[in-house]
């Protein structure tokens, strides 16, 4: 059988790989350096046998990429819901270079569980949108015990250390793309 591309499909091609060929972009990337940075971690205390091991999670990104001493502060809320408008005001302060929010809920806990993970979603990416920090998604919603728990550091990963990488990474480019 031949293939015969098209002549849309062959317009593509050579537009792509003539691109490639000409432009130089600049590329903007974020190190993963935390060192000279300040950060703040929001955590709700529901769930706390998981949500303390995200906040371990966060703290051991920070120091595994060289955060100073003295530069990260931990604020606790009750529950996941009360996260974003704290993350906003701490934002607002400009004390901080990124936020990290971290958190655990359960849709086997509450008949609430999609409105609270929804608004907790919204509100974190308000939180960042209306400030012009970086604040960072750090929420396990699971819709049991046993999935949170593996995304806590278990099975599939730890959710703060992963905000904590990405604070750092984004730290690193609001600062080499609007202070230098
Ligand atoms: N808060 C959580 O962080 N996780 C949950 O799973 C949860 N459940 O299941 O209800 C939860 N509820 C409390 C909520 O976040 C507020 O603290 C409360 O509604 C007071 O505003």
């Amino acid at each position: 059988m031949r293939l015969i591309a098209s002549p849309i499909l062959r317009n593509v091609v050579t537009i792509q790989l003539s691109r490639s060929r000409r432009l130089q972009p600049k590329v903007h990337e974020g190190r993963l350096n935390a060192e000279g940075f300040r950060f703040a971690i929001v955590a709700s205390r529901w769930n706390e046998f998981i949500t303390g091991r995200l906040v371990e999670g966060a703290l051991d990104a920070l120091e595994r990429l060289g955060v100073n001493e003295g530069s990260v502060s931990i604020y606790r809320v009750p529950g996941a819901f009360e996260i974003p408008l704290l993350a906003k005001r701490l934002a607002q302060s400009r004390r901080f270079d990124a936020i990290i929010c971290v958190g655990t809920i359960i849709r086997g806990q509450t008949p609430h569980f999609d409105y609270i993970a929804n608004e907790v979603a919204r509100g974190i990416s308000q939180a960042g949108l209306e400030s012009g920090v970086p604040v960072v998604f750090g929420i396990v919603t699971a819709d049991t015990v046993d999935q949170a728990i593996d995304r806590a550091g278990v099975k599939l990963g730890n959710k703060g250390f992963e905000a904590g990488m990405t604070a750092v990474e984004l730290a690193n480019l609001y600062k080499q793309a609007f202070e230098s």
